[in-house]
């Protein structure tokens, strides 16, 4: 499954880096692997026959996790998490033991293929105690539940009886009120819910960081940085870099928005210099901000459209707008999804059972069984993440013809970043084609539209920054658990510039309050993919041949950009990325200069809009 660490793709990660370490534990788990002669000297016929069994069990004992997954997050209850931690758990297990086995074949050498997938092989936690590891899975699996039950009750002050807000309604408060006090209320409710698991949280992080160890990792976020074909500090200072590359385009969008909620909200609300108040910016993250669009909208009345409001005004069902997007992809020549996925997919919020709503997508049996679970509403946003959601699964099911270790994304932000590449070409000549945007509906202008656009994919940079850098220092141990939120609010302030709207609480776990921390999904995936769908994008309107400005152009029905597209994604995890990425792009590295271009119009408008607002409040 995309969007959790519950399945190979977590522990079992994607590098070329590998780090040696001790073999304790070895003893204890190598008895049940296949069995080579350990008096001879290993050789290239074993190391393949080797990864070929891996790929076996590894494959069968994925698929058997899945299912299991798949029925706990659409049924929460104590059995069905109890079933898929056993599940992950021999999952878990059995990573361990190939990974120190495949240590057996370092030094000999192999041809590439099976060099790579002994080293991806290694990116695993190795948890040899079986308390431990049963323990780790039941954290993994019940933190996850906790976090898709978890509800807002406010205590009514007038004795009335008071009802519970799933994360669903408060996040609709967030999108949509404009009254700071209830808005304040919602996030408030919202985060408390974190501190329920904040110790299970410390024990798993705990846990975790013991297996990453066991592989020779400093700790699981070194781990995680190592899936990324480089050392984990090249990792760090690379995204570091690239940041540094996007920033100034960040600063002039949080400065123009923090002018006009100003001028919405009042300057005791929101300060004329310094940090937004999180709560205001239509989000319960403050991680994009494409709520707020109506506040801060250029006052040029270009024009009215709203996709939001034609979709739940024509009563668009949730079916509908995932064939819409279907239609996307199939106009790049690639396949209509199989009948299955629209038998088993979860595409709206059933109203008798607990789910994880938070939507994902699954290739339950590395063969045609794809599905999304998703609780979709009739929005803009959520047509957006369809788009995002199949994205994921049409990499799945091009990748299919690969071997099993293969079958994954060339890194963890392809993965994210295959489907937002496709939203991007929803421009308004697009809705006007697939009949979403009638003749006489007028569309924004280029600034409107940009605008928009940068309020989703700008503001979401240092959000996506944040979040790992926070969970790289606590995995490494630089913060302790009474600082949680002090060190995720200093980073929240330095990097989004945004503050608390609160005083820290004792105790808090505001992190947790966010879906990724809770079921342990690593995050600097998704600040990879939102520079690289930029990269992906001005590759792919080149291959078809248009030449205008990067954010007019959609390939929709374009058969020469669907076969550059269909190529890369067929590589799956077989080449180290900066492969792959070659291979659509002709570049090689993480580059936030497609970004740059794409948004070049609206960087200048805010700049003068910033200008000109210093300029009337100067005295
Ligand atoms: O989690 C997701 C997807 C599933 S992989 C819906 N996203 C991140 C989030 O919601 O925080 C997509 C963009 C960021
Ligand atoms: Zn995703």
């Amino acid at each position: 499954m995309q969007c959790s660490s519950l399945s190979v793709r977590g522990w079992l990660l994607a590098t070329t880096v590998f780090i040696f370490a001790s073999t304790q534990g070895a003893a204890a788990v190598a008895a049940t692997l296949p069995q080579a002669d350990k008096r001879k000297a290993p050789t290239v016929q074993e190391a393949e026959r080797f990864v070929r069994e891996a790929e076996l069990r590894l494959e069968a004992l994925l698929i058997k996790a899945q299912r299991a997954e798949w029925v706990s997050q659409n049924f929460i209850t104590d059995d069905t998490q109890q079933i898929t931690a056993e599940a992950n758990e021999a999952l878990l297990k059995a990573n361990g033991e190939f990974a120190l086995a495949a240590r057996r074949y370092k030094g000999l050498k192999l041809p590439a293929d099976t060099a790579r997938k002994l080293k991806l092989m290694q990116l695993t936690l190795m948890i040899p105690d079986d308390q431990e590891r049963a323990r780790f899975t039941r954290l993994a699996s019940s933190m996850t539940s906790a976090y898709g039950m978890a509800k807002y009750c406010p205590q009514p002050t007038d004795g009335s009886k008071s009802g519970c807000l799933s994360l669903d309604a408060l996040e609709k408060i967030m999108a949509e009120s404009r009254d700071p006090a209830q808005l304040k209320d919602a996030w408030i409710g919202w985060h408390a819910q974190a501190k329920a698991y904040k110790q299970d949280y410390v024990s798993f992080i705990a846990l975790s960081n013991k297996g990453a160890r066991a592989m020779g990792f400093a700790d699981t976020g070194a781990l995680w940085r190592s899936a990324y074909d480089m050392t984990p500090d090249a990792f760090t200072s690379d995204l570091e870099r690239a940041w540094q590359q996007v920033r100034p385009l960040y600063d002039s969008l949080h400065s123009y928005v923090r002018l006009k909620l100003r001028q919405t909200y009042g300057p005791d609300l929101v300060p004329a210099t310094g940090p937004i108040p999180a709560h205001l910016l239509g989000n319960m993250w403050s991680q994009s901000w494409e709520n707020i669009y109506p506040l801060v909208k250029p006052g040029t009345q270009a024009g009215d459209y709203d996709l939001s409001q034609v979709l739940a005004q024509r009563g668009t069902s949730a079916k509908e707008m995932m064939k819409v997007a279907e239609g996307f992809y199939t106009s790049l020549g690639m396949e209509p999804l199989p009948e299955t996925f629209w038998e088993r997919s979860l595409l709206i919020k059933p109203q008798d059972r607990e789910v994880v709503c938070h939507a994902s997508a699954w290739d339950i049996d590395q063969q045609q069984d794809v599905r999304v679970k998703m609780c979709i509403r009739p929005n803009e946003e959520d047509f957006i993440t369809i788009h995002h959601e199949l994205g994921h699964i049409y990499y799945d099911l091009a990748y299919r013809g690969q071997p099993m270790l293969f079958r994954n994304g060339a890194n963890e932000g392809f993965h994210e970043a295959i489907g937002d590449t496709v939203a991007l070409s929803i421009t308004p000549n697009y809705l006007r084609t697939v009949g979403l945007m009638k003749a006489d509906d007028r569309p924004g202008d280029d600034i409107d539209n940009l605008l928009k656009q940068a309020l989703a994919k700008v503001a979401f940079l240092p959000f996506a920054y944040k979040v790992d850098a926070w969970r790289w220092q606590v995995y490494a141990g630089q913060v302790k658990p009474q600082d949680y939120d002090q060190a995720w609010w200093s980073l929240s302030e330095t990097y989004q510039g945004i503050s608390r709207p609160v005083p820290l609480q004792a105790d808090g776990f505001d992190a947790g309050a966010k879906y990724h921390v809770a079921a342990d999904t690593s995050y600097a995936r998704y600040f990879v993919a939102h520079l690289l769908q930029f990269q992906f994008q001005r590759a792919l309107c080149r291959e078809a041949g248009y030449t205008g400005p990067l954010h007019s152009c959609s390939i929709y029905g374009n058969q020469k950009a669907g076969e550059k597209f269909q190529a890369m994604l067929k590589l799956g995890a077989s080449k180290p990325w900066p492969e792959a990425l070659y291979a659509m792009t002709g570049e090689r590295q993480l580059d936030g200069s497609a970004l740059i271009e794409y948004f070049q119009p609206l960087k200048l408008w805010l700049d003068q809009q910033n200008a000109q607002g210093l300029a009337v409040k100067a005295p």
